[in-house]
């Protein structure tokens, strides 16, 4: 597989009448060491999160609830992602612009990361990203 650009990851999805039940692992379906794990809900429905790119930082998004759209940025092309199945998860390595909005009610971001929590591998300056990504370009499968 080439995991140098975003992508979904379908996960697998254990069906049973009493509930469905999806799980991840690392080796085999996550494509990095999972050191953290953090969540975003209660998200106003005209609200943005994200609006930054990452020097390290991998990272797997799962909506476990609801919808919202997660648009990504190469520096050059966007695209956006709709996740709405708790049984797939978008895939972002790092040096990727990404913003999340269009959250739905009850919306909950499930995100899987690499690194531990460390605001220097935050590019929170969008000029400055693209000022990166022609440095060092990373291409959109659009
Ligand atoms: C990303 C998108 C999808 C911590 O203290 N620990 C943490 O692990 C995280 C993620 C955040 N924080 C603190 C840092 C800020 O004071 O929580 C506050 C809000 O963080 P931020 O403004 O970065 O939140 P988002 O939703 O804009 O971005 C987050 C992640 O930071 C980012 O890596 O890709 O979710």
């Amino acid at each position: 597989m080439d995991y140098s650009h975003p992508q979904i990851i379908s996960l697998p999805k254990i069906h049973d009448p009493r509930g469905n039940l999806t799980f991840v692992e690392e080796g085999s379906i996550v494509p990095f060491e999972i050191r953290r794990a953090y969540w975003i809900y209660d998200v106003p429905a005209a609200e943005e999160r994200g609006g930054h790119s990452h020097h390290e930082m991998s990272q797997l998004l799962v909506a476990v609830g609801g919808s919202f759209n997660v648009n990504v940025c190469d520096g050059i092309h966007w695209r956006t992602f709709t996740l709405n199945r708790p049984f797939e998860g978008l895939f972002i390595p790092p040096g990727f612009w990404r913003t999340l909005d269009n959250f739905s009610s009850g919306a909950v971001c499930l995100s899987l990361v690499s690194t531990h929590y460390e605001e220097a591998d935050y590019i929170r300056d969008f000029e400055e990203f693209k000022r990166l990504a022609m440095i060092h370009p990373r291409y959109l499968d659009v």
